[in-house]
């Protein structure tokens, strides 16, 4: 279900109309098999929809080097989609999701066993497009997916943990979603040929937009609708993550601190998962987690100032600040 904006002021660069066309042709082409119930199986998700938030970004970091962006840089995004498109694969088994992308998730419609092999696939066809880019491109890309697996297993090991260190949910976040964004930015850059100062820029440009999107996707998921969400609001309490806004709740000491301490810990019915949300929402720890929020805008706006001045770095300059002000 859609949470962060649909939007990017990315998406409004020249020429990236056309540019998240040739994502996409690409990005269907590279599930294709001789097997049409895996090819099937492996597009499900594809055609459901997505942003290509990854890869527009390659494409956007890629077209730092003038003359817009080369079909390898396209398939340097569209290895980072597939990587976040199996990893999606692997997340829905994980939390026997139904839906996804407004459609049935792959577990819920074929099963546990087809998802899991189907994610797998979608890793190999990255691999396999990355090391057609380079050796580097491979070893980043290989190494990215470790980053992931570390984020998600962090994530795992505080499940219900009422004194989960802020510091294991920024590690968490940064391995299963900010990395990605570093990555995808990366290979735009190093797949353009872009000098190294400008390849390191853009890595941490990536890494900071991703934390501000994963704080973003956070809020949300206690600020939104049911609606908005496809789902009730507190659920990843609910599940027993712990986020930065409820960390910070908790941090905060006082009768509500202690109110939700009482509450967490352990599975939530809906009653407490929503005087659990109430708690949450009456207390100071969203706006908390916003103010760190902007503390990665600004980083991500610290590392524009090594991209130059372009209308390309300008859209750069602004793509953290809309996913904020989609919360505040
Ligand atoms: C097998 C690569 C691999 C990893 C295994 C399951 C897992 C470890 C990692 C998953 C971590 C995860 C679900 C991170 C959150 C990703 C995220 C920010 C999803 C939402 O991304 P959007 O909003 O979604 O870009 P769309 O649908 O637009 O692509």
């Amino acid at each position: 279900m859609p949470t962060a904006p649909a939007t990017s002021p990315l998406f409004a660069i020249r020429g990236m109309d056309d540019d998240r066309a040739r994502i996409e042709a690409a990005m269907r082409a590279s599930v294709v098999t001789s097997d049409p119930y895996l090819t099937e199986i492996a597009s499900h998700l594809i055609i459901a929809g997505g942003k290509r938030l990854r890869p527009v970004l390659a494409v956007a970091a890629g077209q730092l080097a003038g003359a817009g962006a080369s079909d390898d840089v396209v398939q340097g995004g569209v290895a980072c989609e597939l990587v976040h498109l199996g990893s999606l694969y692997h997340d829905d088994v994980m939390d026997e999701a139904e839906t996804r992308r407004s459609v049935e998730t792959v577990n819920a419609r074929w099963g546990n066993l087809q998802a899991i092999l189907a994610g797998d696939f979608l890793l190999s066809r990255a691999s396999e497009i990355a090391a057609s880019l380079s050796t580097e491109v491979a070893g980043l890309l290989a190494r990215t997916i470790g980053w992931l697996c570390e984020g998600q297993i962090e994530e795992l090991r505080h499940t219900y943990d009422i004194d989960r260190p802020e510091e294991s949910y920024f590690r968490s976040i940064h391995g299963k979603t900010a990395s990605l964004y570093g990555t995808a930015a990366r290979i735009g850059g190093i797949v353009a040929g872009l000098d190294r100062d400008r390849i390191d820029a853009l890595t941490e440009y990536g890494n900071a937009y991703g934390m501000v999107f994963q704080i973003v996707d956070d809020v949300l998921d206690l600020t939104a609708t049911a609606e908005q969400l496809g789902k009730p609001a507190g659920h990843d309490m609910e599940e027993g993550v712990y986020t930065l806004p409820v960390l910070r709740t908790l941090d905060a000491g006082g009768a509500l601190a202690d109110e939700l301490r009482d509450l967490l810990g352990s599975p939530l019915d809906a009653a407490e998962r929503d005087k659990a949300l109430a708690i949450v929402r009456a207390g100071e720890g969203i706006e908390n987690a916003l103010v760190t929020a902007r503390r990665f805008v600004a980083d991500a706006d610290a590392a524009c100032d090594r991209l130059g001045d372009s209308d390309v770095v300008a859209a750069m300059r602004d793509a953290p600040a809309a996913l904020l002000a989609s919360v505040s």
